[in-house]
């Protein structure tokens, strides 16, 4: 961080804004080495959802931090302004000591479809826009990841793999795109709740690492993971992709289910997709699914079933990440 920030120019201008999208994992990040700096156990390998993410622009306030979502401004005590008051600590200075932030997203905020990350991201990239600092998309990654793990992979756009890094300072810990595109790649997005969820992500991955007995072999699962997802994908071998997401989805969530107390972010809704999936794979239907810490599913297709996914998943929001 300081070796980022070093010796670089905090005069502003009026505003400065960015856009980042939000991106799913299919090898997840699921427990840190390091709390603070939000350093993974493990890399992790993701795809960007393309127009859904998070719009922020940044500006200055007079005396206080002024934060606005969708439109609306939210006070001060909310977890979602404490979140963003304390990652602007980082940034404050003596003749800019306030910000005012303006967050739009495309996504619902803290329903398993990890906001955080594009939020981060987007917020990062305005800051780099605000003070014309120019960064490097390494340091981008590394100044996102400060607030929230997976933002880190949101500042790049596609198949990206963040490098989990041994440092103790993070300087080794970020994310890079990948060179291979999937233009016949289809993610679906099924927004089953929109509820806040009871318990963060932060927590649950938290208490799983120190209470999960199953927790003890994920490091190994989701080194394995990465490499047969990277051979998936420079072959564009599909079946490997979905199978690889489906099954390293299911290791996190049974690891959490295996935590004390128990962590279940699954509705009655998010098992009747999973069974539906399983059915229409059974009928020889290339459809898999990756769930993140909540009730929503990510389907994963080709782009051929684009018509029968919309047929048999009402309500489903079609992404395709490699295409304009
Ligand atoms: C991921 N998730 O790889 C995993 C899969 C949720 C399940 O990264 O504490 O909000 O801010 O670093 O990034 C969500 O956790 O956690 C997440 P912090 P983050 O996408």
């Amino acid at each position: 961080m300081q070796k980022i920030l070093s010796g670089k120019n905090f005069s502003p201008k009026v505003s400065g804004k960015a856009f980042a999208s939000t991106n799913i994992a299919l090898c997840k990040y699921w427990g840190k080495r390091d709390e603070e700096l939000n350093l993974p156990v493990t890399s992790s390998l993701s795809v960007s959802l393309a127009e859904l993410g998070t719009l922020t622009q940044i500006s200055i306030a007079d005396d206080r931090d002024v934060i606005f979502l969708n439109g609306k401004e939210v006070t001060p005590e909310a977890v979602f302004a404490r979140r963003i008051s304390s990652y602007l600590d980082l940034f404050r200075r003596k003749h800019l000591f306030f910000f005012k932030v303006d967050t739009q997203n495309t996504i619902p905020t803290a329903a398993g479809l990890a906001s955080s990350a594009s939020g981060f991201a987007a917020l990062a990239l305005a800051l780099d826009d605000f003070f014309r600092w120019g960064l490097s998309r390494k340091e981008l990654s590394i100044l996102a990841r400060l607030g929230s793990g997976s933002a880190c992979r949101s500042v790049c756009t596609g198949f990206v793999e963040w490098h989990a890094g041994k440092a103790d300072d993070g300087m080794d810990s970020y994310a890079e795109p990948m060179t291979e595109t999937w233009p016949d790649l289809r993610v679906g997005v099924l927004t089953l709740s929109h509820q806040e969820k009871a318990l963060g992500s932060r927590e649950a991955m938290q208490r799983t690492a120190l209470t999960s007995e199953l927790y003890k072999s994920w490091p190994e699962k989701a080194r394995q993971d990465l490499e047969v997802l990277n051979k998936a994908i420079k072959e564009r071998y599909f079946d490997l992709l979905g199978q690889t997401a489906e099954s390293n989805a299911l290791a996190m969530h049974a690891s959490m289910m295996a935590a004390w107390p128990p962590v279940l972010y699954w509705l009655p809704e998010t098992i009747a997709v999973m069974q539906k999936v399983w059915q229409l794979r059974q009928q020889g239907q290339a459809i898999y699914f990756t769930i993140d810490a909540g009730p929503n599913v990510k389907l994963l297709f080709p782009e051929k079933l684009t018509a029968f996914i919309a047929r048999n998943f009402l309500g489903v929001k079609i992404v395709a990440p490699f295409e304009n």
